[in-house]
């Protein structure tokens, strides 16, 4: 990846707060996540901060767990479904990046202690086999380059107090994301019609949420390409081998210790944890 810091000022992406807040936005954002607490959204302090400024500080953190050995093995959509984008009152969508460190492996039990209010949500992931850049890549383009499709729960933690934030605010604590399992049936992508595939959440047997694919941006691969295009905003490319998470197709739902989650997916199998 371009980790240079012309890549920390985002192309299109005016800045307003100096080098020097931003770093000091970057150890904010590290304690907190390391210490799994809670504090309040950045722009209460820094009412100027833009959508530049927030990617910035997303960029400087990972810049910052690569140097301390992390690896990056893709990124994921936030935000890209009307479901997710009401229930957060953040109607822009977003970009993370996924470290290895946050896999979970599928049927595993997953600590809470070290996340703060967690919650969990069902998500079409895309593994890619070729390079993906620009801004406006179409849905064919993604597929093309999709080596499979596999069906992912993430597992969501807002480092900000009562999971509110502002759309600055979770670009910079890295679109909330803390883990995520990956599991059921692994796919082509010209085998399945990503954008009908009925979901269904359950926790402890019950369903609590369902959606259908094509909650996220129209279809799972119009989210892809528009990562991919947020991610050339900000002076990245997608490279082949990439793991991309398209996007929370319902609401996102809270989990406690004891919990048993499974996420049910039509033509993809289910993905299963329990939570401690
Ligand atoms: C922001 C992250 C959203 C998704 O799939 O929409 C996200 C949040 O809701 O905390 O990962
Ligand atoms: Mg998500």
């Amino acid at each position: 990846m371009n980790t240079s810091s012309a890549a920390a000022n985002p192309l299109g992406m005016a800045r307003a707060l100096p080098d020097d807040v931003i770093a000091h936005l970057v150890d904010r954002i590290e304690a907190a996540q390391r210490g799994a607490t809670a504090i309040a959204k950045l722009t209460d302090d820094f009412p100027a901060m833009t959508l530049g400024d927030a990617y910035a500080v997303q960029l400087a953190l990972l810049r910052r767990w690569l140097g301390q050995g992390q690896r990056l093995v893709g990124w994921k959509a936030g935000l890209t479904s009307k479901a997710k984008m009401d229930q957060m009152g953040v109607h822009v969508p977003t970009v993370g990046f996924l470290l290895a460190d946050f896999f979970r492996p599928e049927n595993s039990v997953i600590q809470t202690h070290d996340l703060v209010h967690p919650r969990v949500e069902c998500e079409v992931a895309f593994v890619t086999k070729a390079e993906l850049c620009g801004p406006d890549l179409t849905r064919d383009q993604v597929l093309a380059a999709t080596d499979f499709v596999v069906p992912a729960v993430e597992v969501i933690d807002s480092r900000f107090a009562g999971f509110k934030f502002d759309l600055q605010s979770v670009v910079a604590d890295n679109s909330s994301s803390a883990r995520y399992v990956t599991g059921g049936r692994a796919r082509l992508p010209a085998d399945v019609d990503l954008s009908t595939l009925d979901v269904v959440i359950e926790k402890n047997g019950e369903p609590v949420a369902t959606g259908t694919s094509a909650a996220v941006a129209g279809h799972p691969a119009d989210a892809v390409a528009l990562v991919v295009k947020v991610l050339h905003g900000i002076g990245q490319r997608l490279p082949a081998g990439s793991l991309v998470l398209s996007g929370g197709i319902t609401e996102a739902i809270a989990v406690q210790p004891g919990d048993f989650v499974s996420a049910r997916f039509q033509a993809l199998g289910s993905v299963s944890m329990r939570f401690a």
